[in-house]
């Protein structure tokens, strides 16, 4: 009997691919599978968004959303996975190539998109009334390919071939004006299915559109190719994600991106106000909260200021009373280099108006701020102008009513260092909501073996959306029984980690050997240089002894660094160059091995995090905010190796000291150490470290002329402007390859190794973006469940 399922499959593929689905392709069974699940849910969320829109709502405004795929994730929210797989097999195909034909949507770069990615998740799993908002960019996050060991950068145009999980609602569209061009912003809709609840969310990304599709006037006279032209200068609006992580561009396109999707949104939201409220606005803020993801959307805040006042009419006093009551920010990061400030001549040509109503802002903050007695130095420094810069930062910490970090020593430092004079102003905003990641993707569904462990421990798939269940089976860790399984587990993950990258890089590792991972953006705080380091001084202790007794291991890596970040490339090719000469050389064999993953993204983080032993998270303490990666190992069974930096702090709180391997400089002991800090002294004081630091330079690995080696040996051990070895790579050495090789010894005893790795699983439902995202809604958004 042929199910429904595969009936209309067969209907959908057809509508798509123009032929049966025996000839279709993969990509073409996608998308009709794709079309039929978004048919399947269309009910349920339409009547989820009418019901969201009667009570109060959450908001949540961010410039990147990391999704990935989302087919698989669903089809198991559907419960349809098997059904699917058969209704694929009867038209010929394999639902394993149908999702491996899906594109990630990378529309972030890393931690803070994939951090909004996994909130969408839980709130719809929670049944909370949240609607994300962001940009429908039309290239993601770059491609990388590794030419020389190089890296070099590729478009990702991940909807050219069609995306049915977006649904254009050009009904919906809204006009945002700048001074010097005016665009349609048309809304593309993607529905959020949740877990186990027919409660359906929705992520709103706006694209650009030319105001008329054709100015007639101008395409039948001389000027038909300005008017061509004028076109692309409103589609390259959103042509585009910026690639930097942690850093800042003041390019004039990317404050035009921003302030685009925060006017589209905000419009849309005021519009659903009065259609349901009417033009009383004094109720607002009772039924509206914003979270910013960061500064990016900031400019929603003077732009819900220019919409009540200049096409509601309010007053300067009302409308800054419900903006105070709507706003909330997250900061992200303590790095100075990250601070959003936009040069006062790009406001007064892009948006006047907008100006007009941040220097009324500044003018009373000012006024404000003398009348509580604060110095005039202190008021220079905090006001939204100062040094002809706008300070988004600023303008968010005075509009909101709630300021948050992500990581309790992160929210500490903004206390102590960042945000001081803030928090000494107003300490009742701040909060601090530590971070999570959804266990239905991270755990669910990247490990099913594990996860049919868990199902049988609790007694049902429950844990899925209630992570906490697994917290009474941690005392199951002196079973034998669950520690062998585990072990099987971990290695059969291994095996099939060890296939994927063999098809996709031609490289062959062992399944047996520890995977030491590190996977996140390329970044001198994060430290892969001491993974690097670690690895390079284990070769030469090889090559010296060819006996020597080591623990085999992989160390593999995954990193995209900014197009423009030199250095950071430097690293790339350094990493390149290291496992080309490690990996040939046939003395080393098995005993060490070197994988980069290119290109990668949440698809290959899917397949490497279930495989990973050890879990490399060794940030310089206090530059990391929180780190999500951290806790997707965590959750699958991969030990941290880690500083005491961002979440990792609370990992070990949550797990003991025992069940981590922890070194390295503390966030307090810095300052004074670095006061005093000889990087030379201390490669001569090092053993081998020398001889690691020379073979930059001295013809041992070969940067194919380019400098980048030398320029890193100078940062380290030269002082530039802001001293050398800022992030403390040579200081940490010694105690990180003590803690590495302690790991890698401790892995010998499989069944104490299990053990830990059991309790690191049982402790991990803390880290769960259910947690998180129900700290949010009770203490910030002030939301409940909508049935
Ligand atoms: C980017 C630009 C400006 C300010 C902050 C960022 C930023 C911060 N981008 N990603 N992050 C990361 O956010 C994650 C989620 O909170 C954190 O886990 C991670 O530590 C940040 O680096």
């Amino acid at each position: 009997m042929t199910s429904e399922l595969t009936n209309s499959l067969g209907a959908f593929t057809r509508a798509v691919a123009g032929r049966t689905p025996e000839s279709s392709t993969p990509m073409e069974l996608w998308t009709g599978l794709s079309a039929n699940i978004v048919d399947l849910i269309a009910d349920k969320w339409e009547k989820s968004a009418k019901h969201a829109a009667t009570g109060r709502q959450q908001h949540y405004f961010s410039a990147e959303f990391l999704m990935g795929r989302a087919l698989l994730n669903n089809l198991t929210n559907l419960g349809l996975v098997d059904e699917a797989a058969a209704a694929v097999k009867a038209h010929g195909g394999n639902l394993t190539d149908v999702l491996e034909a899906e594109h990630d949507a990378a529309l972030g770069n890393g931690g803070l998109g994939r951090l909004a990615a996994c909130f969408l998740d839980s709130c719809a799993t929670l049944d909370l009334p949240v609607t994300g908002y962001g940009i429908l960019y039309r290239y993601g996050l770059f491609k990388q390919q590794f030419s020389d060991g190089f890296q070099v950068e590729h478009p990702d145009p991940w909807m050219e071939e069609g995306y049915p999980f977006v649904i254009r609602r050009e009904e919906e569209a809204r006009y945002v004006k700048f001074d010097d061009m005016d665009v349609r912003a048309i809304p593309y809709d993607m529905p959020i299915t949740g877990y186990g609840t027919d409660n359906v969310g929705t992520l709103r990304l706006w694209k650009s559109e030319p105001m008329e599709e054709f100015d007639y006037d101008a395409f039948n006279s001389q000027r038909f190719t300005e008017a061509i032209v004028e076109r692309e200068r409103v589609a390259d609006l959103c042509r585009v994600l910026y690639p930097n992580d942690t850093t800042y561009e003041g390019k004039i396109l990317r404050v035009r991106q921003q302030y685009f999707f925060v006017s589209a949104s905000l419009q849309a939201m005021v519009d659903n106000y009065v259609e349901k409220h009417g033009t009383d606005f004094s109720k607002f803020a009772e039924f509206n909260c914003i979270q910013l993801n960061d500064t990016h959307p900031v400019l929603a805040i003077p732009e819900l200021m220019r919409i009540l006042l200049d096409d509601h009419g309010l007053t300067w006093e009302d409308a800054w009373d419900i903006t105070q009551k709507t706003f909330a920010y997250t900061n992200h990061t303590t790095l100075a280099e990250a601070l959003e400030t936009w040069e006062y001549s790009i406001f007064q040509q892009l948006f006047g108006r907008v100006l007009e109503i941040i220097a009324e802002i500044d003018r009373r903050f000012r006024n404000d701020l003398v009348g509580r007695g604060i110095s005039e130095d202190r008021i220079h420094y905090l006001a939204p102008i100062s040094d002809g810069r706008i300070h988004m930062a600023w303008i968010a910490c005075y509009a909101s009513f709630s300021i948050n970090g992500v990581a309790a020593i992160h929210t500490n430092i903004l206390k102590k260092d960042t945000l001081n004079d803030w928090y000494q102003l107003w300490p009742e905003k701040f909060n601090n909501k530590t971070n999570g990641v959804t266990p239905r993707r991270w755990l669910n569904h990247v490990n099913p073996r594990l996860a049919r462990l868990l199902d049988a421990q609790v007694g049902s798939d429950a844990w899925v959306s209630d992570l906490d269940l697994l917290k009474p089976l941690a005392k199951k860790a002196t079973q034998k029984k669950v520690r062998k399984e585990l072990i099987k587990i971990k290695q059969a993950n291994k095996k099939d980690f060890a296939d994927w990258i063999e098809k996709r890089q031609g490289i062959t590792i062992n399944p047996d050997a520890v995977f030491d991972v590190q996977i996140k953006r390329l970044h001198e705080y994060k430290r892969q240089l001491l993974n690097a380091f670690y690895v390079l001084d284990r070769y030469f202790q090889i090559k010296d002894n060819p006996t020597l007794d080591v623990v085999p291991s992989v160390a593999i890596f995954g990193a995209k660094a900014a197009p423009g970040y030199y250095r950071a490339k430097g690293i790339i090719k350094l990493i390149n160059t290291i496992a080309e000469l490690v990996n040939n050389d046939p003395e080393i064999g098995d005993k060490l091995k070197v994988v980069f993953i290119e290109n990668y993204n949440v698809t290959p983080a899917e397949k490497v995090i279930p495989a990973a032993d050890i879990s490399e998270q060794i940030s310089t303490a206090g530059k990391e905010a929180s780190g999500t990666g951290n806790m997707k190992f965590m959750m699958n069974g991969a030990l941290t190796l880690g500083t005491l930096d961002g979440a990792n702090v609370e990992i070990v709180e949550a797990v003991g000291e025992e069940n981590a391997y922890i070194f390295g400089a503390k966030e307090e002991e810095l300052p004074s150490i670095m006061a005093s800090y000889d990087p030379y002294a201390t490669v001569e004081a090092t053993k081998g470290l020398s001889r690691v630091i020379n073979a930059l330079t001295d013809g041992t690995l070969d940067d194919n002329g380019s400098g980048m080696f030398a320029d890193i040996r100078r940062s380290l051990l030269e002082s530039g402007p802001d001293g050398s070895d800022i992030y403390y790579v040579i200081g940490d050495f010694a105690s990180y390859r003590e803690a590495r090789d302690r790991a890698l010894e401790d892995t010998l005893d499989e069944m104490e190794w299990a053990r830990k790795v059991w309790i690191n699983i049982t402790a991990s439902g803390r880290f769960s973006s259910d947690r998180t995202i129900r700290d949010y809604a009770r203490e910030v958004w002030k939301i409940e469940p909508v049935k």
